[in-house]
């Protein structure tokens, strides 16, 4: 269904861009775009829009270079659209379909039908690593339209439309360390990101995946019922994002993994905690991920500078110095680990 709220938003931005309707600008035979994948250290976690994607507080993430999607987008000369992942055509009834079918809709700003589109997307990130797809998806389609139409619209437009599919997408249109500004218009043209600083040289991420399980619940509903139903979210989260944003931005500038790392694993450990005081509670981590978690601490009481975040989903993401990267290695023989 079409939100007419969302479809203010496309409205404004393509005024404020001076550009016709978003599909009657003169299209090229397909538009193409990569986007990374992003992990939060200061997470988002909790809408005060549901409809528009606003958030109630800030977030600050890291890109992942090459992990990430690419979407090539093209007319279709069909009655609906199709949509292809990974080489697999994916079902219309399905809710992924669906979902990406709804977002192209809110474009559609005329009277008229839209074009039908056959959206291809590649990812080549570990499929079970929970790493936010719907971030690099709806940010990789957003770049791909801009590209096919040529709409040429400012970055903080796409991050915006980009938004509007998925919040965490906002900031997936930059490698580095990208902030999200939870903006203050209820219409939400303030709340979109951008790059503040490269990730310095030193500086590793690694992909610890100990579960395949599917998650019990994903990530929309659990922030719902976080937001709804958990006490030390009301009355904790938005200090507790408030203080580690301070600490994280310190420690970009001063290029200090201690700090970066010791904030982004309480910022992540403080957000699953709000989740276990829902009511019912949400519980993403599994055994491993507590036993990893005690490897981690084990091995920074022994002298190894490791630290971990954690996404809606049982694995781990490690931050560390590349200096160490034999060591981790060593530890956690299976962590594949992004190059930048
Ligand atoms: C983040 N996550 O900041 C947080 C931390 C998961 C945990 O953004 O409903 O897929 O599409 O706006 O962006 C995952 O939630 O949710 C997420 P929607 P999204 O990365």
């Amino acid at each position: 269904m079409v939100n007419n709220r969302q479809q203010q938003i496309i409205q404004k931005i393509f005024k404020l861009n001076n550009s016709e309707h978003p599909f009657q600008c003169g299209a090229n035979l397909y538009g193409q775009a990569f986007a990374p994948s992003n992990i939060a250290l200061v997470k988002y976690w909790g809408k005060s829009d549901i409809d528009l994607n606003i958030p109630y507080t800030d977030s600050l993430s890291i890109s992942l270079g090459d992990l990430g999607a690419t979407t090539k987008i093209s007319i279709e000369n069909d009655i609906q659209d199709s949509v292809i992942l990974n080489n697999n055509k994916i079902a219309e009834n399905s809710e992924f379909y669906k979902r990406l079918v709804n977002y192209l809709d809110i474009f559609n700003i005329t009277s008229e039908i839209r074009p039908r589109f056959k959206v291809e997307t590649t990812t080549n990130i570990p499929v079970a690593a929970g790493l936010a797809s719907s971030a690099c998806g709806f940010a990789a389609l957003v770049l791909a339209l801009d590209n096919m139409y040529h709409w040429q619209l400012d970055k903080k437009y796409l991050s915006i439309l980009a938004r509007l599919g998925s919040g965490s997408a906002a900031r997936s249109l930059w490698q580095g360390f990208v902030y999200w500004q939870k903006g203050q218009d209820i219409d939400g043209m303030d709340s979109y990101a951008y790059k503040i600083s490269d990730i310095w040289p030193d500086l590793c991420i690694g992909l610890l995946i100990l579960s395949e399980q599917t998650k019990p619940i994903s990530s929309r509903e659990a922030m719902l019922k976080t937001v709804s139903s958990s006490i030390l979210y009301q009355k904790g989260w938005s200090e507790q994002v408030i203080n580690d944003m301070g600490l994280i931005n310190t420690a970009i500038k001063n290029q200090d993994l201690m700090m970066l790392g010791e904030t982004a694993e309480n910022n992540a450990l403080s957000m699953h905690a709000t989740m276990l005081a829902a009511k019912p509670a949400i519980c993403y981590s599994t055994h491993e991920t507590v036993d990893a978690m005690h490897t981690i601490w084990q091995l920074r009481k022994q002298g190894l500078q490791v630290y971990f975040t954690q996404d809606a989903g049982p694995n781990l993401k490690l931050i560390f110095s590349r200096k160490d990267s034999n060591s981790i290695i060593k530890n956690f023989s299976d962590i594949k680990i992004v190059t930048y």
